[in-house]
C-alpha cells in the first residue's frame, strides 16, 4: 500500500513529522479561505508547489472543499452552482496528478464527537461520542432527500469524473447512526454503502474504506474489506473501541480491530491504494487546539506503527 498523510495546505510540524517517517504522498486539505478560488489552477499550483517543494505530492483531496459540498448535500439553492464549480476542479487535479477526491455525504452535521478528553492508554486524551450526551440542532433532512441529493450529485459529476479520470471515494457516516435529532444520515451500513456505490456503475466510484467506521456499524471487516476490495479507492487507518451509540477512539494498536491481520487482509485481497492514518490520541505535552484528532505527536506514534506494520507484512519496499 501507498503511506500518506494528511496534510493541510499551510505548512506546520506534520508536514515535517510526515518527511521525517518517509512519506512522500499527501492527502491534501484545500484551503478554505476566501482567497483560495478552486476553480483557479494558479491556486492549485501554487498550493501544489508547497508540498512538492517539501518533497511531498499530492495524490488526494480530503475532504470535498465544503464551501461546495455542504449546498451539494443539502440540496439548496447553491447546488447546481456548487456542482458546476466542482466540475472545474477535474480537468486542474487530472493535469496536477491528483487522482481522488475523498467524500462524505453527510449533511449538516459532519464528523461528530461528544467529547475530546476521555482517558486513553498512560492518560493520553482522545476524542468520543455518546448518544446520550448529543444535543439536537435545529437542522433537519430525511433519508430520501439525501438519497435524492446524492443521486443528483454523482448522475452529475461522475461523467465528469471519468472523463479525467478521477476517483470519488465515499467515506462513511462518523458516528454511523440513522439519525441525529432530525438530521437523517444515510452512509451507515455496509448494505446501504453497496446501494450508494451501485446506484450508478461507473469504475471511478468507490469508497473510502474507514475502518473504525465500519467496525462501529457493527460489520464484519472480514465480510466487508473482501466483498469490496476492487472498490476500495483508499484507506483510513483507524481504530476505536465501543459502538454507533457510544465509542472512542484508542491508540492503532488498542481499539478493537487487529490491524495487523487487516493490512495483510488487504493484501491477500489486493487492495494495494493509498493508506493514511486516522484520529490519534492527544499526548502529554501538547494542546488540543482545534485539531482534536489530529495532533502531531500522536500522529507520529502511528505512522511508525504503520509503516512499521506495513514493511513486516509487504516487505521493505526502499
Ligand atoms: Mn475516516
Amino acid at each position: 500500500m501507498l503511506l500518506t498523510d494528511y496534510l493541510r495546505s499551510d505548512k506546520d510540524i506534520t508536514w515535517d513529522f510526515a518527511r521525517q517517517c518517509g512519506v512522500k504522498h499527501g492527502v491534501i486539505r484545500l484551503p478554505e479561505t476566501p482567497d483560495f478560488d478552486i476553480t483557479d489552477e494558479t491556486h492549485w499550483r501554487q498550493v501544489h508547489k508547497g508540498f512538492t517543494d517539501f518533497g511531498i505530492t499530492p495524490i488526494i483531496i480530503e475532504p470535498m472543499p465544503n464551501e461546495l459540498h455542504d449546498h451539494i448535500k443539502a440540496g439548496d439553492e447553491k447546488r447546481d452552482e456548487s456542482i458546476e464549480k466542482a466540475f472545474k476542479m477535474l480537468p486542474i487535479m487530472e493535469k496536477l496528478g491528483i487522482t481522488t477526491i475523498c467524500f462524505n455525504f453527510m449533511a449538516h452535521i459532519g464528523w461528530l464527537r461528544t467529547s475530546s478528553d476521555i482517558r486513553e492508554r498512560g492518560g493520553a486524551l482522545v476524542t468520543g461520542f455518546d448518544l446520550a450526551d448529543f444535543v439536537p440542532t435545529d437542522k433537519k433532512i430525511t433519508a430520501d432527500e439525501l438519497w435524492a441529493n446524492y443521486e443528483y450529485f454523482i448522475r452529475a459529476m461522475l461523467p465528469h469524473c471519468e472523463k479525467h479520470g478521477i476517483k470519488l471515494a465515499l467515506h462513511p457516516d462518523d458516528p454511523p447512526l440513522p439519525r441525529l435529532g432530525d438530521v437523517e444520515r444515510i452512509m451507515i451500513s455496509y448494505e446501504n454503502i453497496k446501494k450508494a456505490i451501485n446506484l450508478i456503475p461507473s469504475e471511478n466510484l468507490g469508497v473510502t474504506m474507514c475502518q473504525a467506521c465500519y467496525q462501529m456499524m457493527g460489520e464484519d471487516l472480514y465480510r466487508v474489506i473482501p466483498e469490496l476490495a476492487e472498490k476500495i479507492f483508499f484507506v483510513h487507518f483507524r481504530n476505536a473501541t465501543g459502538n454507533k451509540y457510544k465509542f472512542h477512539e484508542t491508540f492503532h494498536d488498542n481499539g478493537d480491530i487487529a490491524m495487523a491481520d487487516i493490512l495483510r487482509l488487504y493484501q491477500k485481497c489486493n487492495v494495494d491504494v493509498p493508506i493514511r492514518v486516522d484520529h490519534v490520541p492527544l499526548m502529554a505535552g501538547e494542546c488540543q487546539g482545534s485539531t482534536a484528532g489530529y495532533t502531531a505527536l500522536g500522529r507520529l506514534y502511528a505512522l511508525g506503527y504503520l509503516r512499521g506494520l506495513l514493511e513486516a507484512t509487504e516487505g521493505r519496499k526502499e
